[in-house]
Order: structure tokens, then sequence, then C-alpha cells
């Protein structure tokens, strides 16, 4: 399907417009448990997601990145993953965490400032959160490059945003991935902006997914706010890196309805009648009215799932509070499997000061 929407004539996969109608041929036919599945993890991303910025609000979380708005992207690609495949993330997907079943007690308890919060449950394939923009892109490059070699059947997702497109790293990991044909899906948040740098000044190229045609693999544009046309995306082009076919660029084509994190005011470089615009283009609300066509929603259940929702945010929040605070060594505890000697003077050097002796 991906080929059918050629990024170089300013084509666009949509799966559901924006009154929940699906196109011809293209409704990829869930069985009704994962729809719902999906409407659930959107509902508990936006729950998880209002109730991270009241908790930063309230000084109980660090700075933090908003994911409202973007629910589709995470939670269709999410859903596509199998269990097997590897996930390098940015900052801003919270919903992929929830997706995935990665506990959200220990996604917040990051948040928090708390470096143990990046341990990965066993059986979960997820990589540290990079905050250096774009620095995921050659590590999940490497990975696939590791997969490839060991004949795994896997693939590898990473996400970043609008604004990584423009580092180095992205342009030497797809370059690399091109030439090497490695398992990766490569999936870019659109969001318009990189903090308050508009998109049309990142980049001179007329859409993203076109990138992917001078590195010489397949790229896609999709409305990243149609759960459906992600999912059928990345279902597709997982399918194909799994398979040996090389890797796909994925532009999804969305807006970052909040601030940029908490320590911003978007409001000073944003129009309001911009982001109203995009309030009518809602995720959630195109899901629910597609999931209302099928008789799959209703106000009863609308009840349940928020009620759920609350609940599960608010369990996570008690869960991370009830965590021993983060100490010194925590500091130097996560990154390496035994610790260089450099690193372990200097945690002797912090112990010894903080014991009141010098270093
Ligand atoms: C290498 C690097 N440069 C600058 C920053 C500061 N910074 C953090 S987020 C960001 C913008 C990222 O925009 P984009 O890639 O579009 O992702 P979005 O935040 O919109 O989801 C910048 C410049 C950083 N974290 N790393
Ligand atoms: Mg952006």
């Amino acid at each position: 399907m991906i080929e059918r929407f050629d990024p170089l004539q300013g084509a666009r996969l949509q799966v559901l417009d924006e009154a929940g109608e699906p196109g011809a041929g293209l409704d990829p036919g869930l069985p009704e448990a994962a729809l719902r599945a999906m409407y659930e993890a959107m509902a508990r991303t936006r729950a998880a997601d209002a109730k991270a910025i009241k908790l930063q609000r309230q000084g109980r979380l660090g700075t933090y990145p908003p994911s409202r708005g973007h629910e589709a992207c995470q939670v269709g690609l999410a859903s596509a993953m199998d269990r097997g495949d590897w996930f390098f993330p940015y900052f801003r997907d919270l919903g992929m965490y929830i997706t995935l079943g990665y506990p959200l007690a220990d996604h917040f308890h990051f948040w928090m400032g708390n470096e143990a919060g990046q341990r990965t449950p066993d059986g979960l394939n997820i990589f540290p959160i990079a905050i250096p923009v774009g620095s995921q892109i050659p590590q999940a490059v490497g990975a696939g490059m590791a997969a490839k070699y060991r004949k795994l059947p896997i693939a590898v997702v990473t996400t970043f945003g609008d604004g990584a497109t423009s580092e180095g790293d992205f342009h030497e990991g797809l370059n690399f991935a091109g030439v090497f044909r490695t398992p990766n899906v490569f999936v870019c948040l659109n969001n318009q902006f990189a903090i308050s740098m508009p998109r049309e000044r990142q980049t001179a190229s007329a859409t993203i997914a076109q990138k992917a045609v001078a590195y010489g693999f397949p790229g896609v544009q999709v409305d990243g706010n149609d759960v459906l046309a992600v999912y059928a995306a990345a279902r597709e082009a997982l399918a194909n890196a799994r398979a040996g076919g090389g890797p796909t660029l994925i532009e999804a084509f969305t807006y970052r309805m909040g601030d940029h994190t908490t320590s911003d005011d978007a409001g000073r470089y944003r129009a309001k009648e911009e982001v109203l615009e995009w309030e009518r283009k809602d995720p959630l609300l195109r899901f629910r009215l597609y999931l209302g066509r099928k008789g799959l929603w209703n106000e009863a259940y609308e009840k349940t799932v928020q009620e759920e929702a609350a609940a599960f945010v608010e369990k996570a929040v008690a869960d991370a509070e009830a965590r021993p605070p983060a100490t010194p060594e925590d500091l130097f505890s996560y990154t390496y499997g035994t610790m260089p000697p450099d690193l372990m003077a200097q945690l002797e050097a912090l112990k010894a000061s903080l014991a009141g002796g010098r270093p």
C-alpha cells in the first residue's frame, strides 16, 4: 500500500477522514478487541499526559514534554509492532510506552528525575530515552545491522521529530540504513515545530517522507492524527523490514497540541486559530467517530474507558511516588554494565565528599 502514496507527488495516506469514515479499500479490518485496545491506549495516554503536566505544576515531576495530539502516531505505531521488535525512543513517546506495556510508574519515575526509571522490564526491547535530538537514529541503525548479522527476523523502530531531520545523525543513519538495507523503520513525528522553529524553516523539502528517496528506500507521509493510517503504514513497513526488504521512512503529519515542554509557552509563537484548527482534527475524536459508526462506541463505554484510564494513571503516580528517593550513586549506576575506572574514581570521590572528607 505504501508505494501507492508517492511523497514526491504530495500524496498522504489517510484511512479515516475527519468524520471517521474509512476510505474505500483502506480499512485494515482489525478485530473489535484490537480496535478497542487502541482506543483505550489512546485514552490512557491522554489521561497520563494531562496528569504529568499537573504533577509538574505541583513540583512533583520535573520538566515534561507533553504528548497531546500525538496519540494516534504513538498508539498506531506501537500496536503494529511485534514482541521481538526493538524500539529506540525519543523524549515525546508516552503513548508508545503505554501501548507496549511499559510500566507507567517507571515512565513517571524517569520524568521525576530518577534514572532508575529507565529500567526496561524483561521481555520489552526498549532503549533508554534519547534527549540529545536525533542521537537515537544511528543507534537504531546499529541495532538493525546487528539483527541483520544475526539473521534475526525482527524490525528496529525509532521515533524522532521534524527538528531531528536537520541533525547529521539523521542523514548518517538513513544513508547507512539504505546502503546496508538494515531492518529499520524510521518514524518522524512531524508536529510542525521544533520548539519555536516552524517546519518550513527546518527544511526546504516539500515533505520529510521524500527524503527517503535520496537514500534509496521507500518513504511515505501518513495522516498522523489517524491511528489506522499510522497502523497500516507501520504494519507494512515492519513486515517488509523483518522479511529482509530493508528500511522505510514514515512521516506522521501531526501537530503538537501542547507546549514544547512545561518550560515553554507556545502561545508566544503560534496563532490560536491554528491550534483550534488542529483541535478539530483531534485523533481521539476521529477514532471515536469511527468506532461509533461500527457500533463499538457509546457514552457508557466512554465513561468506563475514562474511569479505567484515571485509575490506571492514579495507581502509577502512587507507585512512582512510593519509591525511595534517588541517591547520589544513581548518577553513576545506569549507564554501564561494569563501570569504567574513571567513573568508579569519581563515585568514590563523591562518596568521600558526602561523608565530609576531602575528595
Ligand atoms: C542535539 C540537541 N540539540 C538541541 C537540543 C534542545 N532541544 C530539545 S528538543 C528540541 C527540538 C526538537 O524538535 P523536534 O525534533 O521537532 O521534536 P519535538 O520536540 O517537536 O517533538 C531541541 C532543539 C537537544 N536536546 N539536543
Ligand atoms: Mg517537532
